[in-house]
């Protein structure tokens, strides 16, 4: 999967032979440009964004998506503070609170415990087109399944929340009634004990079959399938159960939503925590081959199953794209491709629109416009390109 120039030879040589349709491989999911093929150029990309200026804050290019994995070393990085030195030999995990056992494990115990596979895409909640949508990717992940560990652990009646520290930490300041608190805080995020207990959550260690690198959370990182990538705590030290609800800053004042909803009638104004992936797709990249011209992009959400993914040229009609069954893991990002077919020189604008199986549409710009804080904009995303 790292390898896709070998994949692509191989596709077009050997299995060219064999012939494409005795192993259901589209012509379509041949991976990355052909030979000869050549990337359309977006116009617009701003001239001096920079996909990939160091590895500690990484974003992908959309461009060189190539099949359903994210190289490990194309995968966007981010984080509040600096990335903290954790050595994976004498790291141990903590299990602390209303738990029957109190626990402090090494890697090889918690290895131990179990090994869980999982194909899942995630983004920053705040990719936006600002970012040109490039802090998502897709990856398998490996690691052991937090249910596990917790039931190890024994988390007693009482503990109703489940926190999760990682090993950095920075000055906070907690503001309260006027006065600020500066106080020295881990990274933290929380989940009730319903979330924490559910099948998916994952204590991952390694991407794509390597070990996390150290901007990704070396030795142990926290993975919640479908939800937004702050939820993910990287260089997990400790988790803690307790009685009440956590409120920390990346839990209960960072990462949520100002919007306006009519309730009967009447504009309330709700603040939401941000939690569950919302439904977005994205245009990544249009090749040339021969004279069609091919859209790809990817979809991400709370791996709610997916009724259509819809592309529209210009002011035309909104048309069908091609989901890529080798993206149809739960929690995997979708890719999709639309064939473009009598594309004439010049600039053009492409949208594409997502829409579940509960009839959740993707939003316009305009439709979002009672969303006041930035994060969570899964907006349609339209792109213009030069077809020459
Ligand atoms: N310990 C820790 N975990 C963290 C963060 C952090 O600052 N510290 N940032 C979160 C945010 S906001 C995102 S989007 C993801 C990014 O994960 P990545 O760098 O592997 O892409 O990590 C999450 N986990
Ligand atoms: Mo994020």
């Amino acid at each position: 999967m790292a390898n896709g120039n070998t994949r692509r030879e191989v596709l077009r040589g050997g299995l060219a032979v064999a012939g494409l349709g005795v192993l259901g491989i589209p012509e379509w999911a041949l991976p990355a440009i052909a030979q000869g093929d050549e990337l359309v150029p977006f116009t617009d990309i701003p001239e001096n964004f920079s996909t990939t200026p160091r590895p500690e804050r990484r974003r992908l290019d959309l461009r060189k998506i190539d099949g359903p994995y994210t190289p490990r070393d194309q995968f966007f990085t981010t984080h509040h503070h600096a990335i903290p030195e954790v050595d994976a030999a004498s790291f141990r995990l903590k299990v602390t609170g209303l738990v029957e056992r109190p626990m402090e494990l090494s890697l090889d115990e918690l290895k131990g415990l179990g090994s869980s596979e999982l194909d899942a895409g995630f983004e920053c909640s705040g990719n936006s087109p600002n970012s040109v949508q490039s802090l998502a990717g897709n990856g398998r992940w490996t690691g052991v399944p937090l249910r596990t560990v917790l039931t190890e652990a024994g988390v007693k009646t009482e503990g109703r929340e489940i926190v999760f520290f990682g090993a950095d930490h920075g000055e906070e300041e907690v503001l309260f009634r006027g006065r600020k608190f500066p106080v020295d805080q881990q990274y933290g995020r929380s989940l009730t004990r319903d979330q924490a207990l559910a099948d998916a959550p994952l204590l991952a260690h390694a991407l794509n079959g390597e070990p996390l690198t150290a901007y990704q959370g070396s030795p142990l990182r926290l993975f919640v399938p479908g939800w937004y990538g702050m939820a993910n705590v990287k260089w997990l030290a400790q988790i803690h159960v307790q009685e009440e609800r956590y409120l920390g800053k990346y839990q209960a004042r960072w990462y949520r939503t100002l919007r306006g909803e009519m309730i009967d009638g009447e504009l309330k104004w709700k603040e939401t925590a941000i939690t569950k992936m919302q439904l977005k797709s994205v245009i990544a990249r249009v090749t040339r081959e021969a004279r069609q011209l091919n859209v790809l992009g990817f979809v991400l959400n709370d791996g709610t199953p997916l009724r259509s993914v819809e592309v529209r040229v210009d002011d035309g009609p909104w048309q069908p794209a091609t989901m890529d069954p080798s993206t149809s893991a739960k929690y995997s990002w979708k890719l999709f491709t639309y064939a473009w077919r009598g594309a004439t020189p010049g600039e053009h604008t492409l949208v594409s629109r997502a829409t579940d199986v509960n009839g959740r549409v993707q939003p316009t710009e305009a439709e979002l416009e009672s969303k006041k804080t930035f994060l969570e904009n899964n907006s349609q995303f339209p792109r213009t390109v030069m077809v020459s």
